[in-house]
């Protein structure tokens, strides 16, 4: 069957159906009352991406040019990728003026917004690249982020109470996915819609409209590496899953170690991806904010599910910026059986 969006040209395939703006204008034009805001965001955040989408193309040729020093051939500090990405998002969102803070992985505290900028209604959550780790293997890495509406009163600056709110209340989330393909993957509450950036136009294409994850997938994406520090019930559902049971097939391994590339892998092919808690982190590894909840979201929107073994991630009242949440998330059928498992 013929892809809609993608024609075949002597050059090869190219998208050339709805960009991202294009489906946000469509989007704002649906919403009564729309101002404009969100859409303006959004392409503040797709800039960005195509910045950070760039860097990262050209991680490997640092060793080639010889850039993997303090300083570059211009005489400039090189920064590490990660943080690049940081301030790139920074940067380009804080001139949007649609924001009132921000809150990043990166940086302890919440980011003003500076005072030669209008401050705006929402506030943006991000982690500016998940899995850095494997920025030298050439392995995916991603951007995750998501939005919530001011909740102090005024257009002052916002604080870290405006930070502090459950995934409930997000009104947009997504990730961008740096792989074979950059994908820019959104959920605004009616539905997920992931785009594909076409390098030679420079754009985000919609390419997989309406995203459903299956019911029940085959795979489990987890690190055993850290079975010795499980709890019992954890270990008992890694050792269920990888064994047939009745009429179900063992399920494969699949561990990339960067949580976009193995959730993005979840949310297409069905499965479950976790984080556990572990006796020595008792809340494991993950960010709430800016990891766990804008992909919470996300999985939601395409009919799955996620836990921290105990609630919907979504539920969970935010006392910290960074602070840390176990994490089940993917296929419903999947997540409730590991569920089963972890809660008792
Ligand atoms: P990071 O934000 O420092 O990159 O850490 C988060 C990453 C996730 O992308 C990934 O799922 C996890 O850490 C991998 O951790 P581990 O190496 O412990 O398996
Ligand atoms: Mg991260």
């Amino acid at each position: 069957m013929v892809d809609e969006h993608l024609s075949v040209g002597p050059a090869g395939p190219t998208f050339h159906g709805q960009t991202l703006e294009q489906h946000l204008l469509a989007m704002q034009r649906k919403a009564s009352g729309a101002t404009g805001d969100f859409t303006g965001l959004f392409q503040q955040l797709s800039l960005a991406a195509k910045i950070i989408a760039s860097q990262v193309s050209k991680a490997g040729l640092a060793n080639i040019l010889g850039l993997t020093g303090q300083v570059n051939v211009q005489g400039e500090e090189v920064q590490k990728l990660d943080i690049f990405a940081n301030n790139t998002i920074v940067r380009c969102v804080q001139q949007g003026g649609h924001v009132c803070v921000m809150g990043s992985e990166e940086i302890a505290e919440p980011i003003p917004v500076p005072p030669q900028y209008p401050k705006g209604k929402y506030v943006l959550q991000f982690d500016p690249l998940d899995g850095s780790g494997n920025i030298d293997i050439n392995a995916s890495i991603g951007t995750i982020f998501s939005i919530h509406r001011r909740k102090t009163a005024g257009n002052g600056p916002g604080t870290l109470e405006d930070c502090l709110q459950p995934g409930d209340d997000i009104v947009a989330a997504g990730y961008v996915i740096y792989g074979s393909s950059n994908m820019f993957v959104y959920s605004a509450g009616e539905g997920v819609h992931g785009f594909t950036f076409d390098p030679a136009i420079g754009e985000f294409f919609l390419s997989h409209e309406n995203l459903r994850i299956p019911k029940r997938g085959d795979c489990y994406s987890v690190n055993e590496g850290n079975r010795h520090k499980w709890e019992d019930g954890v270990q008992r559902w890694a050792d269920w899953i990888k064994k047939p049971d009745g009429e179900r097939k063992a399920y494969k391994l699949r561990y990339i170690g960067a949580m976009v590339a193995d959730f993005h892998r979840t949310l297409l092919r069905g499965g479950i991806f976790a984080y556990p808690a572990d006796r020595k982190n008792t809340s494991g590894k993950l960010r709430l904010l800016y990891e766990a909840s804008p992909l919470a979201f996300v999985c939601e929107q395409a009919g799955g599910a996620a836990s921290d073994g105990a609630r919907r991630i979504m539920e969970i009242q935010p006392t910290e910026l960074h602070q840390r949440t176990p994490l089940y998330i993917g296929s419903p059928e999947d997540v409730a059986d590991a569920v089963r498992f972890v809660g008792g």
